[in-house]
């Protein structure tokens, strides 16, 4: 692992730390049963704020073949909202650039072809670049065409002189993914035509911070993006940052919507200066963080401990990356929470990383009906209460821990 001595994207030596999570195994390293007794590897995490372009970022890097593996376990299409989601994007941007056969759709981070598929459906060449050889193999398996390997400008180079140039590039949460920041941007550049657009997805710091999402904080993660880093990082190679939505997905997103041409539109200048209205451009803005952190830490605790002493039992949902970071930098080991369920059949029957709480599936919850259920995929806590219903009517309760502990 490697610490880093100067901002990700501008170089600045300038960097305020914001945040300690303290020492933390992978979020998404799973654990098998064989090797329950074997120790994880444990990492420092800790978080800091960029006094030149602004960035958020975490000082460590972990190399990405370790990150992303072969058993990497994060398979998108188990969120019914996200497939929704991106049916609708999709939906959208072939009526508006009236795509057909002649274009192509290239998805970074493509995954199990979540998206890409809808343009599949659509008859339009689609490209899926994604190193997770599990997820990719599915996304092939659906007809949706995808090379298993890193995004690279290398790789962006070589797609771009055998005539692979993209009409539409999409990238969803893959930017905070890649070390070197730039260099993905410069590959995007490459890779997309003069008239092309590239839309990206990035989960949004201003939500982050506002609402306590910390626990989206881990190794995979590197930068946490508003727009004013952003458009630095992008104007740096050739790219304008002309359009921005936000969106609900994963605790609040931004969507981002670049090309090669500048016309930027009154939705980025208003985000710009929403952003500089609330500070974000100095490290005040993110000074009360830690401290808000480690009150929901406490406050979380003290709820589970509680019902714990009044001899409740309790559960959690979603074996989430974000679980991970919640449950070991809280402390909720296996005298608070008996087990964790979650959809994805990659995940069932492995067990959460550091507190080792053992994973089932969802089935088992109206087996053993805990008398309560931690939701650590918070961000899709409407569509897993609503599959919950028969729980619910059973008398189970739901408990959200952002932005601050709340039993539904
Ligand atoms: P989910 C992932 O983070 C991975 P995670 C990644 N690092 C990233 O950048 C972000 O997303 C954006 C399960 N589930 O998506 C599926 C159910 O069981 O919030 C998942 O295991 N039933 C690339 O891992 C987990 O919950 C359900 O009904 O924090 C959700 O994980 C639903 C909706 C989900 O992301």
């Amino acid at each position: 692992m490697e610490s880093i001595k100067s901002c990700r994207s501008c170089a600045s030596s300038k960097l305020t730390q914001i945040l300690d999570l303290g020492v933390t195994p992978l979020a998404d390293a799973l654990v098998k049963p064989e090797n329950l007794d074997k120790p994880e590897g444990t990492y420092p995490l800790s978080v800091v704020y960029c006094e030149q372009c602004t960035l958020i970022q975490i000082r460590e890097t972990v190399p990405p073949d370790v990150l992303f593996c072969q058993d990497y376990p994060y398979y998108s299409s188990f969120s019914e909202a996200l497939l929704k989601h991106s049916a609708a994007n999709v939906a959208e941007i072939i009526a508006r650039r009236k795509l057909g056969p002649e274009h192509l759709v290239v998805e970074i981070a493509s995954n199990d072809g979540y998206l890409l598929k809808n343009y599949h459906a659509a008859g339009i060449p689609v490209l899926g670049i994604d190193p997770a050889s599990g997820p990719a193999q599915r996304a092939m398996d659906i007809g949706v065409d995808t090379l298993v390997d890193f995004f690279t400008p290398a790789l962006a180079q070589s797609l771009a002189d055998e005539g692979k140039q993209a009409d539409v590039i999409h990238a969803n949460n893959v930017l905070a993914h890649v070390a070197d920041t730039n260099g993905i941007v410069s590959a995007l550049a490459t890779l997309v035509k003069d008239d092309g657009e590239i839309v990206i997805e990035v989960p949004y710091v201003k939500d982050l911070i506002e609402h306590v999402e910390f626990d989206t904080i881990y190794h995979e993660h590197l930068c946490y993006f508003s727009g004013i880093a952003l458009d630095k990082l992008f104007r740096r190679h050739g790219l304008y940052l002309n359009d921005v939505r936000r969106l609900s997905i994963h605790g609040g997103s931004l969507r981002l919507f670049l090309g090669k041409q500048e016309a930027v539109q009154d939705s980025v200048k208003e985000l710009l200066a929403q952003e500089r209205a609330v500070g974000m451009d100095t490290s005040t803005y993110y000074e009360d963080f830690a401290q808000r952190v480690d009150q929901l830490k406490h406050d979380l605790l003290a709820l589970l401990q509680k019902l714990k002493s009044e001899g409740k039992s309790i559960a959690a949902y979603g074996a989430a990356a974000k679980g991970a970071t919640m449950i070991n930098y809280v402390g909720v080991g296996a005298e608070l929470v008996d087990f964790v369920v979650d959809r994805n059949s990659y995940k069932q029957g492995l067990h959460m990383p550091g507190q080792l709480l053992p994973i089932f599936a969802p089935e088992k919850l109206l087996e053993s009906m805990p008398d309560y259920l931690l939701i650590l995929a918070w961000n899709f806590a409407d569509e897993i209460r609503a599959q919950q219903s028969q729980y619910a009517e059973r008398g189970g309760k739901f408990i959200v821990p952002v932005p601050k502990p709340a039993i539904l």
